[in-house]
């Protein structure tokens, strides 16, 4: 767990900010959020203290995935402006500092890409090997047993050409044929039209997804499945992802953002640690610069759990691998509505004094938490196939509350989703004046991030710590931090005794009181080591 020193790059030492374009900001009052409202609202991104944005997808989109579906890879959304509106929003994101991360979705287009509108059109168009077509097994059904990730076949079945087509989302998603050299060239002349432009680097859309094995065999069943469970569980995804070719094309990727300099991709990749080391390529043929780390996501909120996710994820890394952490996104549930706000402050220490780049979730720094999304508004794909079993995403992706003006100040008409119940409380005008709420822990624990190399690029020690106490030391040079998080509701021992008593505390979950020795409930704090008297 070495100390990275000045060594660090922006990716690397900086807090990247996850903007969902839908529910930012609305400037024309079509109730979707577009370019020109993140412009209007830059200010508030970059007093924030973080050092990039990552925006969802902004490109033209039937919307059946709300962007996920991408119909022109070169353009912008209508709904959301256009090159111009792209063009200014990036001169005025570099005029604050702030670095701006596209979303590339290479696995899959629409069905409404003019190259799938082609490549459906005949067996003999030349785009009918730009996307991957198969004939029916021999009963007449799909040519394997591969399920979609939003349930039911992979395959869809084209009535013109005779031939099932692969989709590993919605059928109006259909699977890109990485195989085919044109359509390789095709999505790299894609890339270098952006990085021409200026931007700062991708993430990478189910990158891990993006090859299939040749011969398209079945998955394995899976013996744990469950009816009531995701579809998607019912078998393993064995063959459909994680291909060594896959590999090799997340290379290129690499080659090509290297030949602009300093820019980063992230890869979207879901695998155990050992697999998922692998994106990050060798020193000589590097992949993805930070292949997302979703663990914090995906365990349950328990010390012990945690301290085992986290040594286990810091000895997988490589010694050239950067970690990198994530709380929160426009597909996982709100860190508040998880666990609740006393504990997402805890969560909010965790996730910027972590050693690795922390990726930062619109309205998580507001603690947004559990928004009921009624029947009748649901908008979410994923919850449409499968209702009622928890995948809805709608619930992460309701639109940021800015003020108590009506509809929050994000747009003056009913918004695509409602806003979180308590907007009228919890907007970032309210936050913003209030030093106890979580936007000012926010900022303070970005602030405090960025004036310290032990939290942003120094040495990480994991320390002893009673039941329920999650500990760890950050270092660099002489500066040495302790982070203790109670994620109880007991109080428990400081760790560290002997060098925690009276040490100055550098940030708090709670109201900052001199150290006696103990961790409240929910209390969790930044403590200055190495002045004890
Ligand atoms: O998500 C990929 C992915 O694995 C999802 O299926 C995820 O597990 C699920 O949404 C969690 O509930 C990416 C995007 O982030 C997602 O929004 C898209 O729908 C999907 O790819 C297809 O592009």
């Amino acid at each position: 767990m070495p100390d990275m020193g000045e060594r660090s790059r922006w990716w690397e030492r900086g807090v990247i900010y996850q903007i969902y374009p839908r529910s930012f900001q609305d400037s024309n009052g079509d109730g979707v959020g577009d370019l020109a409202g993140i412009e209007a609202r830059l200010d508030y991104v970059a007093a924030l203290g973080v050092d990039a944005i990552w925006l969802s997808p902004i490109f033209p989109s039937p919307m059946a995935d709300f962007g996920y579906d991408v119909a022109d890879y070169r353009g912008i959304e209508p709904m959301f402006g256009d090159l111009q509106a792209f063009d200014r929003l990036l001169a005025a994101a570099h005029a604050r500092g702030l670095k701006l991360v596209l979303d590339f979705v290479p696995n899959h287009s629409s069905d409404r890409h003019p190259w799938f509108v082609e490549s459906r059109a005949s067996r003999d168009n030349p785009k009918r090997d730009w996307y991957i077509w198969r004939d029916p097994a021999p009963d007449g059904g799909p040519p394997n047993n591969w399920i979609s990730d939003f349930g039911g076949s992979a395959w869809e079945w084209d009535p013109v050409t005779g031939q099932y087509y692969l989709h590993a989302f919605l059928a109006s998603q259909p699977d890109l044929n990485w195989r085919n050299p044109e359509l390789r060239a095709a999505m790299m002349d894609t890339l270098r039209f952006w990085l021409d432009k200026g931007v700062d680097g991708f993430r990478i859309d189910v990158l891990w997804h993006i090859v299939k094995a040749l011969d398209f065999p079945d998955n394995p069943v899976n013996p744990d499945w469950a009816p009531g469970r995701n579809e998607r569980d019912r078998v393993i995804q064995t063959y459909s992802t994680d291909q060594p070719e896959a590999h090799a094309i997340s290379a290129e990727f690499r080659a090509l953002a290297d030949s602009y300099g300093d820019r980063v991709l992230i890869g979207e990749i879901f695998l155990p640690n050992d697999r998922h080391a692998r994106w990050f390529g060798t020193p000589e043929r590097p992949q993805v610069h930070l292949p997302i780390n979703f663990q914090l996501i995906e365990n349950p909120w328990d010390a012990a759990v945690l301290r085992r996710v986290i040594a286990d994820y810091e000895a997988s890394l490589p010694v050239y691998g950067w970690p990198n952490w994530v709380m929160g996104s426009h597909d996982a549930p709100r860190i508040a509505a998880r666990i609740g706000e006393p504990q997402a402050r805890v969560a909010a220490m965790l996730l910027l004094t972590l050693r690795g780049t922390p990726t930062l979730y619109q309205g998580d720094e507001l603690g947004v938490g559990e928004v009921l999304i009624p029947p009748d508004r649901v908008r979410d794909p994923q919850e449409m196939r499968q209702p009622g079993i928890g995948l809805g995403r709608d619930r992460s992706r309701t639109p940021m509350p800015w003020d108590d003006t009506p509809f929050a100040g994000f747009s003056t008409v009913e918004p695509w989703l409602p806003l979180n119940p308590d907007w009228p409380v919890r907007n970032v005008a309210v936050e913003a004046v209030d030093p106890a709420s979580m936007l000012a822990l926010y900022r303070g624990l970005l602030a405090l991030r960025r004036s310290r190399a032990a939290l942003s690029s120094g040495a990480f020690t994991l320390v002893e710590a009673e039941p329920e106490v999650l500990a760890y030391e950050r270092r660099s040079g002489d500066d040495r931090l302790l982070v203790a998080l109670n994620l109880g509701a007991a109080t428990r021992a400081l760790p560290l005794a002997d060098e925690t008593r009276g040490a100055s505390v550098l940030a708090s979950t709670l109201a900052p009181r001199p150290m006696d020795g103990t961790l409240a409930p929910n209390e969790g704090v930044v403590l200055r080591l190495g002045e004890a008297r």
